[in-house]
């Protein structure tokens, strides 16, 4: 095993990967920014370099300065946790010319997956299913109409260099199509430098569910079940879930059959998450996270898997040390992402808090670098911590979950506990009945209150 990594992350991430690299005797080192020289993150590492100042893009995203980081420490790998880096198939390249392991899947398949267009012709060709759509990126508004025309209204427009929802746009009517299609070119353009976009049906009420993958260089894959995701406001996961409520064992199996066959395929290696939205019975997929995501806890809590471990193992070229069969699903998780925003407005709120204190006991788990006396910069994401807590049924997990909220005390700041702390009590929620818009429309709704 390694010796020594470098975590090139910060808040509760590096926490989270610094205690699996302590767990197996590997000794850390943090990087951070000037505005994090306090951060809990660089206290809990055995070594930390500062890599630059406040702002992300000359610190977290700095390559040259990471590098150096290795090299003066010592470093044999590096894990870039979720976000920054983590999907820059540029510096997973930069770090192997080093010398380095980088952490996480292969450059190849961090740039095609980053590629929606790509992603989604490779998948389909694995045997993944996909949504009824353009074959590839429209370039005329002749061709989009006859496509649109033949797989029906409504449709949808989406940038090939998206993800995250950004420059999507629905078309309900062939009257609509050339105004879609011209919003989301020039919005696509403007966020990405790329105005390509490609063309599916627009599906109206799913839910996203997405499949935790594990492969090893050895040609090993293994599906680690789903999440239930669709609990989202304006393209940010608040609460995720599983199992997801409204799958049964025998369709896990068979997407999750479907989604380890294509991996094997392609050659995956290390962590990864293949999105799907889920409506009637069928899975249709909208794209491939190639890092460890925030989420992964709720499958750790049901599968009992340390999926940090796994990517340490398996990107040191170890094989995956159970079968799929061994792979078991207990009880329920759920977690909430506790953000540092008011409940409401989500208006971002940093600054001190005053007094921190997390809930405990059987089936609870918090994974937050926030301590009383800390002061959130204001530089970077709002997650302060996620709250995480399994139960052997869904409804103890939401009672218990009930419970925990109650006990959490986050003094001096807005936080997004209040909002779950509502949720756990609306019907919806109580009978697992909600879909990708449920969380958009309950804020509507409650918005005149
Ligand atoms: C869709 C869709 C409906 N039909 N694709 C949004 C983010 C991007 N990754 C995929 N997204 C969607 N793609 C088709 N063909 C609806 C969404 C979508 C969505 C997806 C997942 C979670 C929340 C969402 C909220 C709005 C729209």
């Amino acid at each position: 095993m390694f010796d020594k990594v470098l975590i090139a992350n910060r808040g509760e991430i590096a926490l989270r990967i610094n205690r699996a690299c302590h767990e197996m005797g590997i000794s850390t080192v943090a990087i951070h920014s000037t505005a994090d020289a306090n951060a809990m993150h660089v206290r809990m590492a055995d070594e930390s370099v500062c890599v630059g100042p406040a702002p992300a893009s000359g610190s977290y995203l700095n390559i040259p300065s990471i590098i150096a980081a290795c090299e003066i420490t010592n470093a044999q790998a590096v894990h870039p946790g979720y976000g920054f880096l983590s999907e820059n198939a540029k510096f997973a390249e930069i770090v192997e010319e080093h010398g380095l392991i980088f952490i996480g899947p292969r450059p190849e398949h961090i740039r095609l997956m980053g590629d929606k267009i790509e992603a989604k012709r490779a998948v389909k060709r694995l045997g993944i299913p996909c949504v009824p759509g353009s074959d590839g990126a429209v370039t005329d508004d002749g061709e989009a109409k006859r496509i649109a025309g033949a797989i029906g209204y409504p449709v949808l427009v989406k940038a090939s260099a998206g993800g995250g929802g950004r420059g999507m746009k629905v078309a309900r009517s062939e009257a609509e199509l050339s105004v879609a299609l011209q919003t989301a070119r020039t919005e696509a353009k403007a966020a990405f430098g790329n105005d390509e976009v490609y063309l599916e049906k627009y599906l109206e009420l799913p839910r996203h569910i997405e499949i935790q993958v594990l492969a090893d260089s050895h040609g090993d894959v293994v599906h680690l079940g789903e999440r239930d995701c669709s609990l989202q406001r304006r393209h940010q996961k608040v609460w995720e879930e599983a199992p997801s409520p409204a799958l049964n064992a025998a369709t896990r199996e068979r997407i999750g059959g479907v989604v380890t066959r294509a991996l094997t395929e392609l050659g995956y290696l290390g962590v990864g998450t293949v999105e799907f939205l889920y409506e009637n019975g069928e899975f249709y997929f909208i794209e491939m996270n190639t890092r460890l995501q925030v989420e992964h806890p709720v499958t750790e809590m049901i599968t009992g898997l340390d999926l940090v471990r796994e990517q340490l193992r398996v990107a040191h070229g170890g094989s995956i040390d159970f079968e799929q069969e061994d792979v078991t699903f207990a009880g329920h998780a759920i977690e909430c992402r506790i953000n540092a925003e008011n409940a409401r407005t989500f208006r971002p709120s940093p600054g001190l808090i005053k007094d921190f204190h997390t809930p405990g006991g059987l089936g609870v788990r918090v994974d937050s670098a926030a301590y009383s006396g800390y002061r959130i910069p204001p530089h970077y994401d709002s997650l302060i911590g996620k709250l995480i807590v399994h139960g052997k049924n869904r409804t103890e997990c939401l009672m218990r979950l009930r419970r925990s909220l109650g006990e959490f005390v986050i003094d001096g700041i807005d936080t997004t506990v209040p909002l779950f702390q509502a949720l756990v009590n609306e019907p919806d929620i109580i009978n697992g009945s909600y879909n990708i818009h449920w969380l958009e429309k309950y804020l509507a709704r409650t918005a005149e209150a």
